[in-house]
C-alpha cells in the first residue's frame, strides 16, 4: 500500500499527488526551470494509473505551478513577481528593490504625431508631437514585459535615447527635477500576439496583460502614457483596500 496517499479520503488519487507535488515544488525538491519526473516515474511513485498522474499534472498545469514543453516532459514555471498596485514605482525601482537585475531593450525611439486617442489623453494640442519609445524590459536578463510609452515633445524637448537608458523615472526626477504624483491604470487580460510572444520568448498561445497606464507630475501635466504587455506566467497584481 502507497504511503504518499490515502485511499479513505475523500479527497480523489489525482488531487492528493497534485497536493503531494505542490509541496515538493514549495520545499524546493523540484526546482524552477527543472522537469519534474516523467509520467512513467510518477506512477510507479504513487502506485496509480497513467491516467491519474496526467489529470494531476494537469491540474498543476492550470494552476500555473508547472508547463509541459512538448517532446520535452514537464516542467516546474518560475514564481510570479508580486506586484502592489498602489505606489507609483518605475520598473527599474521594483527589480532592483527584488534583488533582480534590471534591463531595458530598446526597440523603437523616434519623435512622431501620436495616435488622436494619445492626444486626448495627453491632454495635448492637435498638432503636438510625441516621443515613442518602446522597450523589452528584462529582469535578471530575461524579458518580463514589452512596453510602448508616448512622451510629450512639448515636455521634454531634449529627450534623447542616452538620456532614458537606465531609467525614464531617473531622468525625470534626477535630471529634469520634477516630481511625480499620480496615475492612472487599467489591466485588461489578452493572447499574446505572434511578435509579442517572440520578443518575451514565451509560447504560443500565452496569456498576457496589458496594461494602459497615465501620469502625472505634481502640476497636474499628464507626462506618459505607457502601453505594457506584461507576461502573465511571470506578474500578478496584489493590492490593499479598505472598507
Ligand atoms: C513602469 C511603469 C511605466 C513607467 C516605467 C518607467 C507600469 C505599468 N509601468 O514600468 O509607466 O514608464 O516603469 O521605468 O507600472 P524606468 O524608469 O525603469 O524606465
Amino acid at each position: 500500500m502507497n504511503t504518499l496517499l490515502d485511499k479513505q479520503s475523500p479527497l480523489p488519487m489525482y488531487a492528493q499527488i497534485a497536493q503531494n507535488l505542490k509541496k515538493k515544488i514549495q520545499k524546493g525538491m523540484f526546482q524552477a526551470g527543472s522537469p519534474i519526473p516523467s509520467e512513467r516515474e510518477l506512477t510507479e511513485t504513487y502506485e496509480v494509473s497513467r491516467m491519474t498522474v496526467r489529470q494531476a499534472i494537469t491540474n498543476l498545469v492550470n494552476e500555473g505551478l508547472l508547463y509541459r514543453a512538448i517532446g520535452k516532459g514537464t516542467f516546474v514555471s518560475e514564481e510570479k513577481i508580486e506586484q502592489p498596485l498602489q505606489g507609483l514605482t518605475s520598473f527599474t525601482e521594483d527589480m532592483k528593490a527584488r534583488g533582480m537585475t534590471p534591463g531595458s531593450e530598446m526597440l523603437e525611439f523616434y519623435t512622431a504625431a501620436p495616435p488622436s486617442e494619445v492626444t486626448v489623453k495627453l491632454q495635448l494640442h492637435e498638432t503636438d508631437q510625441v516621443v515613442v519609445m518602446k522597450r523589452i524590459r528584462h529582469a535578471d536578463s530575461r524579458p518580463m514585459a514589452i512596453e510602448t510609452t508616448y512622451i510629450p515633445v512639448t515636455l521634454f524637448s531634449d529627450l534623447n535615447q542616452e538620456a532614458v537608458k537606465q531609467s525614464f523615472y531617473a531622468y525625470i526626477q534626477e535630471k529634469k527635477q520634477l516630481t511625480i504624483s499620480h496615475a492612472r491604470q487599467t489591466i485588461e487580460a489578452a493572447i499574446a500576439k505572434k511578435d509579442e510572444a517572440a520578443l518575451l520568448l514565451i509560447r504560443e498561445p500565452s496569456a498576457v496583460l496589458q496594461i494602459e497606464r497615465l501620469s502625472y507630475l505634481t502640476t497636474g501635466i499628464p507626462f506618459e502614457l505607457v502601453r505594457s504587455t506584461y507576461r502573465a506566467d511571470r506578474y500578478k497584481f496584489q493590492s490593499e483596500n479598505k472598507r
